[in-house]
C-alpha cells in the first residue's frame, strides 16, 4: 500500500520537476542576457535563503540527533549473556537458544562462509535488533529483550539458494521460569 503511494508521489514529483525544467528552459532561451539588477537580486536571496537554512535546520538537526539510540544502547553495561552466533550457507548456530528476559544478551556474531544478515524476530515478526554476520570478523550486538517469548533469528542479507530458510529460534523467558528449568 507505501509503495503504491510512494511511486505515485513520485512520479507526481518527476512530473513537477519535468514542469519546472522546461519552464526554466524557455525562460532562459526567451532572455538571454540577464541584466545587473536582477543578477544582485539573485544574490541576495541566496543570502536570505542561506541563512533561513541555517536557523531552521540546525535546530531540527540538533534535535533529531538527540533522538538517535546510540548513546542509549552503550549505557546498560551490566553483566551480559553471550551468545555465540555462526552464520553458514543455510543455518544460524547458536552457542544456546535460550535466554533471559531484563538481563543484556550480547550477541557476538560471524560467519563461516559468506556475508549474512542476523535479525532477530519477535512473536509478532517484528525486527527487534539486526547485525551483520561477516567472515573473519565478529560482530557485537547488545540487546536486552523486554518480552518472553520465542523469537526468530533470519538473515537479512540474500546468501544463495535457501537463503530464506535460514532460521533459527531463540527462547527467552522470564527469570523465575529460567531458574526452574535447572531444577
Ligand atoms: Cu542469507
Amino acid at each position: 500500500m507505501y509503495q503504491t503511494l510512494a511511486w505515485q508521489l513520485s512520479l507526481i514529483l518527476m512530473g513537477a520537476l519535468l514542469i519546472a525544467f522546461l519552464f526554466v528552459a524557455r525562460r532562459a532561451r526567451d532572455r538571454a542576457d540577464a541584466d545587473a539588477s536582477v543578477v544582485s537580486r539573485a544574490y541576495r536571496i541566496r543570502g536570505i535563503l542561506f541563512w533561513a537554512l541555517l536557523v531552521v535546520v540546525t535546530p531540527v538537526m540538533l534535535y533529531t540527533l538527540l533522538d538517535l539510540p546510540y548513546a542509549s544502547a552503550g549505557i546498560d553495561r551490566r553483566e551480559s549473556q553471550v551468545i555465540e552466533v555462526v552464520g553458514k550457507q543455510w543455518a544460524w548456530d547458536l552457542s544456546t537458544d535460550r535466554a533471559s528476559v531484563g538481563t543484556p544478551v550480547e550477541f557476538r556474531v560471524t560467519s563461516a562462509d559468506v556475508n549474512h544478515g542476523l535479525g532477530i524476530y519477535d512473536a509478532d515478526m517484528r525486527l527487534v535488533a539486526q547485525v551483520m554476520a561477516m567472515p573473519d570478523y565478529t560482530n557485537t550486538l547488545r540487546h536486552t529483550f523486554a518480552e518472553p517469548g520465542t523469537y526468530k533469528l533470519l538473515c537479512l542479507e540474500y546468501c544463495g539458494l535457501i537463503h530464506h530458510d535460514m532460521i533459527a529460534e531463540l527462547k527467552v523467558v522470564a527469570v523465575a521460569e529460567e531458574e526452574n528449568s535447572h531444577e
